[in-house]
This record gives structure tokens, C-alpha cells and sequence, in this order.
């Protein structure tokens, strides 16, 4: 017999929804982290509509050329990271942003007000691996402002360490679109659901499980490594009473590389190596893909570390800095940290 709606039961959990519902554990807050999250997830929502239809752009022109209805075929690096900007400019709760794609902090128009959070971003990170249908992912982070408001924002409220992130996450375009986000609240994903066009939850409080399955990193670029990631490679491997069973997989797209060892269990690295002198400290860049990713990481249960120190305690000195990255379950950032010590004094 229909006995009434049982609340909980047909509790359907949109993404604005549930940031509505974090909000209330901070009875400070104003609702402004709240709007700027929804507009990262309509942000995500417009460049999943456009990755998905990437292979098309063979048929309807190529990138930078006019396409048979005589549009302007963007790259969609740059359709990503200027859907971003626009949507986040003219709204009033950003002092500044600062983009993987641009040399140089973002300001917001003197027409419109400024608030008081940073934005950073990758817009679309793995963007070489378009081509070939792979999944690839947005990375944000948030900080307060750390300069008073009514002067425009400086270099130094982007500079900031990885502790002070106010919120961070991702949203992937892979066989769905997913975004995950942390306030500091644990990590919670959410998957879109193309035919009403929201996101749902789908991974409420994610916790990496403690036995790890995976380690992903390009071995290809082993004999450039240091002799302490050397041997932590041969550790995780089995060799010399090393851990054994994990299987290697690497896909070469960080976002995704990331979301499945959260899921599965795992670590991600990205050392520093000897290919080019100029970049000493490995690929990945510090503000953009590295401190996010672990802020996420850390409320998972897990870590991040760029071998000798956790990346959230590392103070940047610039936007574009790069630096190594050993990401995933706790004891096995730590392993590589202790062998890291241990050999490359
Ligand atoms: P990008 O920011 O230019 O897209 O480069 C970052 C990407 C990451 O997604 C990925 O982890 C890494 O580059 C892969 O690099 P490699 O091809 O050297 O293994
Ligand atoms: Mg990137």
C-alpha cells in the first residue's frame, strides 16, 4: 500500500543541492563559495558539451580555421579556458583569476565589481591527448584574497600554499562527465546526467581505499630518474621485498590518472629527471595541478608530496611553477618520500 514519500528515500542530489547543503556546516559563510562552485559546474557542463563532439571539428574545419557554417573553430584548450574566464568575470565574487593557458594573472574588468576569492585553473589539462579520444579533465582551485578589497588583487593573493585552498576539484570528461569537488568536507563526485543536463551525486564521500591496486607513472622516462625513484619504482614492482600485485597503468591524462587511483587505490607520480636542464623539477605545475590534486588527495584519506615535503605546505614563488608529484594512498607517498631520503641525499 502507498504509504507517503519516504524523504530520504527519494533524496535526488544535484550538485547545487548538496554545495547548498555543505554550506550550512559554515554558519559564516555567505553563499558566495556556493555561486562560484555552480559556476565551475556550468563551466564544465558547456566543455563537456563541446569535447564530446572534439572529433568533429575534423568534419567541420579544422582549429583556428572557419568551419563550413563559417564559425571560427576554436582549439578546445582555449574554448576551455576563455568559457571559464567569462563565465566567473563579471559576477562579483572574484578578485582575480590565474590560468594554466596565460603567462600572467587574469584581472577582473574595472567594469565589473570584484569579490573576494582567487580562481586558478587548468582548463583543460591532457589537452595533447584530444586526438585520440582520451579522456582529458578541468582542474580549479580557490583562495581567498589575501589583500584588502577595493585595490586590485595582487600576484601575491594567487601565490599562495596549498593549507589555504578554500575549496578544490576537477571535473573529467571521460565515458561520463564527472566533477569532483572538497571545501574541506571530504571529496564528493558527481556524475552528469546528459538528459536533464545536471550533475548528480554518484560518489558521496570518497575515501582512497587502503589497499592500493594501482602506480602509474611514464616508465618510459625511468633512466632519467634519481637513484631514491629508481628504487621506489623497483619497490613497487616486488623486486627486493617490495610491495607486490599492484598493476602499472598509466593513461598519460593527469585528471584521469588522478580519479582512478581515488577510486581503485594507488599512487601517481611525476618525478623531476634529467631530460631538460631547464626544468628540473618535473612537468607538472604546482598551482594548477599539483596543490589541487592533493588538497583532494589529503581529504581522501590519502597524500600529496613532491617527494620531500607535502605539496600543500610548499610556498609558491611563481604562477607557473613546476614541481615533482607523488600523489595517492598515504603509505605509499610516504615509502616513496622515505626512499627518496634514503638515496638522493
Ligand atoms: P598539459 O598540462 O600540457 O596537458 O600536461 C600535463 C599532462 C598531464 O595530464 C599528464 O599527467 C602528463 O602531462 C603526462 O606527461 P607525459 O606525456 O610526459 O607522461
Ligand atoms: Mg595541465
Amino acid at each position: 500500500m502507498y504509504t507517503g514519500i519516504d524523504q530520504d528515500h527519494v533524496k535526488v542530489m544535484t550538485i547545487e543541492r548538496h554545495i547548498l547543503e555543505q554550506e550550512r556546516f559554515h554558519p559564516e559563510a555567505t553563499g558566495v563559495l556556493t555561486s562560484l562552485l555552480y559556476d565551475l559546474a556550468l563551466a564544465g557542463k558547456i566543455i563537456a558539451s563541446k569535447t564530446t563532439r572534439a572529433g568533429l571539428a575534423e568534419i567541420l574545419g579544422r582549429a583556428e580555421e572557419v568551419n563550413v557554417q563559417g564559425e571560427q573553430v576554436m582549439k578546445l584548450d582555449k574554448f576551455a579556458d576563455r568559457t571559464i574566464y567569462r563565465l566567473n568575470d563579471h559576477t562579483g565574487r572574484l578578485a582575480a583569476m590565474a590560468s594554466e593557458e596565460h603567462a600572467d594573472v587574469l584581472v577582473i574588468p574595472d567594469r565589473y565589481p570584484s569579490g573576494k576569492y582567487v580562481l586558478l585553473y587548468d582548463p583543460l589539462d591532457g589537452s595533447s591527448n584530444i586526438d585520440c579520444n582520451v579522456p582529458i579533465g578541468t582542474i580549479f582551485s580557490i583562495f581567498r584574497r589575501k589583500s584588502p578589497g577595493g585595490e586590485p588583487a595582487s600576484l601575491e593573493d594567487c601565490l599562495q600554499p596549498g593549507r589555504d585552498l578554500v575549496a578544490a576539484g576537477y571535473i573529467l570528461y571521460g565515458t561520463s562527465t564527472m566533477m569532483v569537488y572538497t571545501t574541506g568536507q571530504g571529496v564528493h563526485g558527481f556524475t552528469l546526467d546528459p538528459s536533464v543536463g545536471e550533475f548528480l551525486l554518484s560518489h558521496p564521500n570518497i575515501r582512497i581505499p587502503e589497499k592500493p591496486k594501482y602506480f602509474s607513472v611514464n616508465l618510459g622516462y625511468q633512466i632519467y630518474w634519481s637513484k631514491g625513484v629508481q628504487c621506489f619504482t623497483d619497490y613497487l614492482q616486488g623486486k627486493d621485498d617490495g610491495i607486490q600485485g599492484l598493476s602499472l597503468r598509466y593513461i598519460g591524462s593527469l585528471v584521469a590518472d588522478f580519479h582512478r587511483n581515488l577510486l581503485s587505490g594507488g599512487i601517481f607520480y611525476y618525478p623531476a629527471d634529467t631530460r631538460d636542464p631547464k626544468k628540473p623539477h618535473g612537468k607538472l605545475r604546482l598551482l594548477y595541478e599539483c596543490a589541487p590534486l592533493s588538497f583532494i588527495a589529503e581529504q581522501a584519506g590519502g597524500k600529496g608530496s613532491d617527494g620531500r615535503q607535502n605539496i600543500l605546505d610548499i610556498q609558491p614563488e611563481s604562477l607557473h611553477q613546476r614541481c615533482p608529484l607523488f600523489i595517492g594512498n598515504k603509505d605509499l607517498v610516504e615509502k616513496a618520500e622515505e626512499m627518496i631520503q634514503r638515496y638522493d641525499p
